[in-house]
């Protein structure tokens, strides 16, 4: 233990491994997951530690904060900070930092993949293939992806970035969003429902959060209607889970691209016998490039709050203490 290294609780192993590594080189790092007692060594040691290291997935739980009396600065990997208790963080006065803005492109292309996999049939085309139905008969024809009418619920950078790749599918974009945006050339549907309503392929693009559970329901669904199809990368908790099941499973809706689940890593096992359903393992962000960057944007935001009290991305809340 080099004690001139500024200590860091870890909460556990970081998406990237290699930030294990730089983390563990640069500080005094303690994983949190790592110990025989966790909550015995956070009893013991939990005063010790101003820093913590934490991801989005992880989150950071209030029983851990409330046991870090000193906490000044927490480190996320992510954009999303939903899975951080922002109320116990707040009572602390901790300050928060985060990823944002590096993985937009990532996250905007793989939402356009599963748009393109879930209107084209791509994943279930790859099954039929290797089961060697071919050689029975030709795969269904399925529904054009280009020209079509987007609507993106959540128009913050990811969403706009979403709208951008629109643009090279000759697509229309129309959003919902608190409020419109300022200065967008898209179309604003005043809510969830009507863009719903009007949309060939919806688009969850919006934060988690309290604030947005269960905003994609059985009615929203209806609404997009039995040639709709869902797409979500942004949480799970968005959508209710259960309604899009029975949505898919009763053709209500065409078909989804999920990349995210209300409780992962575990997809309602009734979306697992669905063929109308594309299913990826929360790997928006997992580019080598993309979580470099979100690594190197921990690593700064940490030594920045350090050096200066300030980090270079912090969640709005936790700014505005
Ligand atoms: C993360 C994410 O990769 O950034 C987010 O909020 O959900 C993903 O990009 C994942 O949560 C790991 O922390």
């Amino acid at each position: 233990m080099t004690l001139s290294r500024p200590r860091v609780l870890q909460y556990g192993k970081m998406p990237l491994s290699q930030l294990d590594a730089e983390l563990a080189q640069a500080y005094d790092v303690h994983i949190l997951s790592q110990q025989a007692d966790p909550q015995h060594f956070l009893a013991e040691h939990g005063a010790q530690f101003e820093y913590v290291v934490t991801s989005a997935a992880m989150g950071l739980p209030a029983h851990v904060v409330d046991a870090l009396p000193n906490l000044k600065f927490v480190s996320s990997f992510g954009v999303g900070f939903d899975a951080l208790d922002k109320d116990a963080l707040l009572h602390r006065g901790a300050r928060v930092g985060y990823t944002p803005g590096v993985l937009d492109d990532c996250v905007a292309d793989l939402a356009f993949a599963l748009l393109l996999d879930a209107t084209r049939g791509l994943s279930e085309s790859d099954r039929f293939v290797r089961r060697g139905n071919w050689s029975q008969g030709r795969f269904g024809i399925r529904t054009r992806a280009s020209g079509k009418r987007l609507g993106i619920f959540g128009m913050g950078r990811i969403g706009s970035t979403v709208a951008r790749r629109a643009s090279g599918f000759d697509m229309e974009v129309a959003y919902h969003n608190r409020r419109p945006v300022e200065g967008s050339p898209h179309q604003y549907q005043p809510s969830l429902l009507e863009l719903a309503g009007w949309a060939d392929i919806l688009v969850i693009t919006a934060a988690g959060g309290e604030g947005t559970r269960h905003l994609v329901n059985a009615e929203v669904l209806a609404a997009l209607g039995p040639q709709g199809f869902l797409v979500n990368v942004a949480r799970g908790s968005v959508v209710d889970e259960a309604a899009l099941a029975d949505a898919l499973t009763n053709h209500r809706i065409a078909g989804a691209g999920l990349d995210v689940f209300e409780d992962e890593p575990r997809p309602l096992p009734a979306l697992l016998a669905l063929d109308n359903v594309v299913l990826a393992p929360h790997i928006a962000s997992g580019t080598h490039e993309t979580r470099r960057a979100m690594a190197d944007l921990v690593l700064h935001n940490l030594q920045q709050y350090i050096t200066t009290g300030r980090p270079a991305a912090e969640v709005p809340w936790s700014a505005a203490q």
